[in-house]
């Protein structure tokens, strides 16, 4: 069994009294339209199409091969694949047999792929040869001296490890193999992270599901629903707010695209008869100047009926044009990969839709909003979110240290973030933790300081972010030299990182070189001091 922290033992069980915890593996959203519907379009690709009955299938001999080579129970997979429709079959083929992927982005790199590895071995990674790492060997080889049993690449010719030839050569699932019960871990979710390293979110069917099934219900997900998947697939905004799983669920139609640019995305949505798209505020930012610049344009969209947005901070006087412009309703969301997902519900008054970002999915999601000593604020006073609930982890995955910074002794994980409570619906107004959020991309800071002073020339590094009118935040590193060294400039820095192995969305935009860091009172450095004098600089 893959180790979590568990709910105490009178919480889960109000949870499955209450019906959120029905104790089904979440392969059951496949079985169910597999048995109702099992010829209608689950998932489009390109020019391929799949019915259920497809997805059914592919992911039934990619689970049969991998059984048969003894992956089960306890195991844990990789995945790094783009938004392609083998995310999810490869997802499901994972989940058949009790074996917890992790899926990282397809923008992550060396560095992060190898902490992943370092955290849960993997027996098997299933990756793409477009993916720079995959494109030779060399990095296989890796993973293979590493303790990885099984390599499977989207786009390989040899049939040994080629994932589409897995896909369609299956096999009869051997006796004894399934999924994991309900109860138990189904596979990990990525944290956002403030840390050095990234960490781990278990995420166990029970949970899981319920996020989704009352993620459905709210965002009035149905049959006819036909569903731009053009964020990373595996983000948990895509894959369950109401997300894919939540369309699969209720037997719509998931549609691929490979990002949110406007311009492909416009003709798939009028290709496709697209009529739910979930969005982060850059990327409807670009569609609104789409349709501004080219008015025509409009009418591409004329079968969207709504558009979810979330991820960042979501200016007001942008979340207005979005019916006005884009002639279909806004759905706020804000969520987070530990858990909480609060929504704004489609009948609420306008004024609700456009200023607050929502309010939680379950009448049994705890939210507390606090000052610095831990006491409840009242409405209208931002505070720290604290909450826990029925689909809100309990602990880091094998990280007992910043658990322990994480959650109180009642078991309420603190998100970082700074909110305010008004008429019973939120508003995030800030942040605590120590991260950039890059228009909906997180950066750790302390991750990425970590490999700057791995720069022989540089003794202290702080990450802070910076105003940015397109994407909410930039990121700005504020490096210290060591004396006597001459000036970087920025493309070495860049390189320094980028031959270090981090992802490039985790690149700092700009770098600003001072002789030392401010320090606060206690003695830490003072970034607020660093972040404001970012602000000046773009004031002026
Ligand atoms: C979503 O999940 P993560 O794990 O990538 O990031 C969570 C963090 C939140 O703690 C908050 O800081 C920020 O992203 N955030 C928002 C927001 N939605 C998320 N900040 C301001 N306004 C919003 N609407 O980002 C995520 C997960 C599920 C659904 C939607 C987003």
């Amino acid at each position: 069994m893959i180790e979590f922290s568990p709910w105490p033992q009178d919480l889960a069980q109000r949870y499955r009294e209450a019906g959120y915890w029905i104790d089904q593996p979440l392969t059951h959203i496949l079985d169910a339209q597999l048995a109702a519907n099992p010829e209608a379009e689950a998932l489009v690709c390109g020019s391929r199409r799949f019915s259920y009955a497809d997805l059914d299938r592919l992911s039934c001999n990619l689970a049969a091969r991998l059984a048969q080579q003894g992956l089960g129970h306890g195991d844990t997979a990789l995945v790094q694949l783009p938004n392609v429709a083998e995310f999810f079959v490869a997802f499901f083929a994972l989940l058949r047999i009790g074996v917890a992927p992790v899926n990282a982005l397809f923008s992550h790199r060396r560095l992060e792929l190898a902490e992943y590895v370092r955290q849960i071995a993997p027996r098997v990674v299933i990756a793409s040869r477009q993916h720079e790492l995959f494109r030779d060997d060399a990095f296989a080889e890796e993973l293979r001296a590493g303790g990885v049993a099984h390599l499977l690449l989207l786009g390989e010719d040899d049939p040994q490890r080629s994932l589409d030839h897995w896909l369609t050569h299956g096999g009869d699932l051997p006796a004894g193999a399934g999924p994991t019960p309900g109860g138990e871990v189904a596979f990990f979710q990525l944290s956002g992270g403030s840390t050095g390293t990234p960490k781990l979110i278990p995420r166990t069917h029970n949970d899981y599901d319920y996020s989704i099934r009352a993620s459905v219900q709210i965002c009035g997900v149905t049959s006819a629903t036909r569903f731009l998947c053009a964020l990373p697939a595996g983000h948990n905004f895509t894959m369950s707010s109401p997300g894919a799983l939540g369309v699969f669920h209720a037997g719509g139609t998931v549609v691929m695209a490979s990002s949110p640019e406007p311009l492909t995305c416009f003709q798939i949505v009028a290709r496709e008869r697209i009529t739910m798209a979930p969005l982060v505020p850059p990327a409807v930012a670009l569609w609104l100047r789409a349709v501004e610049e080219e008015p025509a344009r409009r009418a591409m969209l004329d079968s969207l009926e709504l558009m979810l947005v979330g991820g960042a901070s979501f200016a007001e006087a942008t979340a207005r044009r979005v019916p006005e412009l884009l002639g279909c309703r806004l759905q706020q969301v804000f969520g987070m990969a530990e858990g909480l997902v609060n929504y704004t519900r489609l009948d609420d008054p306008p004024e609700v839709i456009f200023t607050t970002q929502g309010r939680p999915i379950s009448p049994d999601d705890e939210v507390r909003i606090v000052d610095e000593d831990g006491c409840d604020v009242p409405d209208g006073t931002p505070g720290a979110l604290a909450t826990r609930g029925p689909y809100t982890f309990r602990g880091y995955y094998r990280s007992p240290e910043h658990n322990a910074k994480s959650f109180d002794a009642e078991g309420f994980y603190y998100s970082g973030d700074v909110v305010v409570r008004q008429g019973g619906n939120l508003r995030v107004v800030g942040r605590i933790k120590d991260q950039i959020n890059r228009g909906g991309e997180k950066i750790a800071a302390e991750e990425i300081e970590n490999l700057l002073v791995r720069h022989p020339d540089i003794t202290h590094a702080a990450l802070v972010a910076a105003p940015d009118a397109h994407l909410g935040e930039k990121s700005c590193a504020f490096l210290v030299l060591r004396e006597g060294s001459g000036k970087l400039s920025s493309p070495a820095l860049r390189r320094h990182l980028l031959e270090l192995g981090v992802a490039e969305y985790k690149l700092p935009d700009r770098f600003r070189f001072v002789p030392e860091l401010p320090l606060t009172a206690v003695g830490k450095i003072d970034k607020r001091r660093l972040r404001d004098s970012l602000v000046a600089e773009t004031a002026a």
